[in-house]
């Protein structure tokens, strides 16, 4: 198996990620080397196009080991084809609520007869042809995370887990706070409180974990949890707090 960040989801092991948002493929090939297990391309918030993030898996692909993940911007299976042709091979869906919807998330990724996924002879994702078994192979390599950012979502997370095929949960405290009444208090501790059950209750149901968290102290403590896909920051945060940072030290 060559998807290495699934594998090492399986195993239980914890995988330490940074966020990219800026659509910039010289950042993602600079993130991409600097040791970090996965490197989130988001194509949900942010400029970044189905283009730009194209180049972003080719700087990734170009700069280092890090595991590229995807976030689309929605469920639209000819888009998610489209990602998947582009040779993303970890894909992060945001807003998923119902079993039904993440049903429909499963059978977008898989090619017939097990889903619908559209048939293309020489994508990226095939070496433009040159994996001869790319087509059968490559369901095995898929890693679906979907993302519970509702209070929909928290009333569905058993029924989601229990779907083969959905193999992680990423919360986003973001929308997790709006949804349960604090909109940008992703740290008020009822949200803490209730992310922190929905990361038992993703254990319990035997799937992984993860979250964007950018609180030193709170990160520590998802990982001690046992939140097992953790993104520890971000290249605008990182831009933003270092710039300040170094001009603080002159003025
Ligand atoms: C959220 O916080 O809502 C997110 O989507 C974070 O990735
Ligand atoms: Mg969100």
């Amino acid at each position: 198996a060559k998807n290495q960040f699934k594998q090492a989801l399986k195993k239980g092991d914890v995988q330490l990620g940074i966020w990219t948002q800026l659509g910039s493929a010289i950042t993602a090939e600079i993130l991409a080397g600097c040791g970090y297990d996965f490197i989130g391309l988001d194509g949900e918030h942010g400029p970044s196009e189905y283009l730009d993030i194209y180049a972003q898996l080719q700087a990734c692909a170009a700069g280092g080991p890090s595991q590229p993940i995807v976030r689309i911007p929605n469920h639209d299976i000819s888009l998610i084809k489209r990602y998947l042709d582009a040779g993303v091979n970890t894909l992060m869906v945001p807003q998923v609520d119902t079993a039904e919807q993440a049903k429909a998330l499963v059978s977008a990724v898989r090619y017939p007869p097990h889903g619908v996924r559209g048939y293309c002879g020489a994508p990226r994702a095939s070496g433009f042809g040159r994996i001869k078994n790319y087509a059968t192979a490559c369901d095995a390599e898929i890693c679906l995370i979907v993302m519970p950012e509702t209070r929909q979502a928290l009333e569905n997370i058993e029924a989601m887990a229990a779907i083969d095929g959905v193999d992680a949960f990423f919360i986003g405290p973001g929308d997790l706070a709006a949804s349960l009444g604090y909109i940008g208090q992703p740290m008020h501790p009822e949200v803490v409180r209730v992310i922190e059950e929905t990361g038992r209750r993703v254990q319990a149901a035997g799937k992984a974990v993860g979250i964007l968290c950018t609180d030193e102290t709170q990160t520590r403590r998802y990982i001690e949890l046992g939140f097992q896909i953790v993104a520890i920051g971000s290249d605008q945060g990182l831009l933003t707090k270092g710039a300040e940072h170094l001009l603080a030290k002159f003025r």
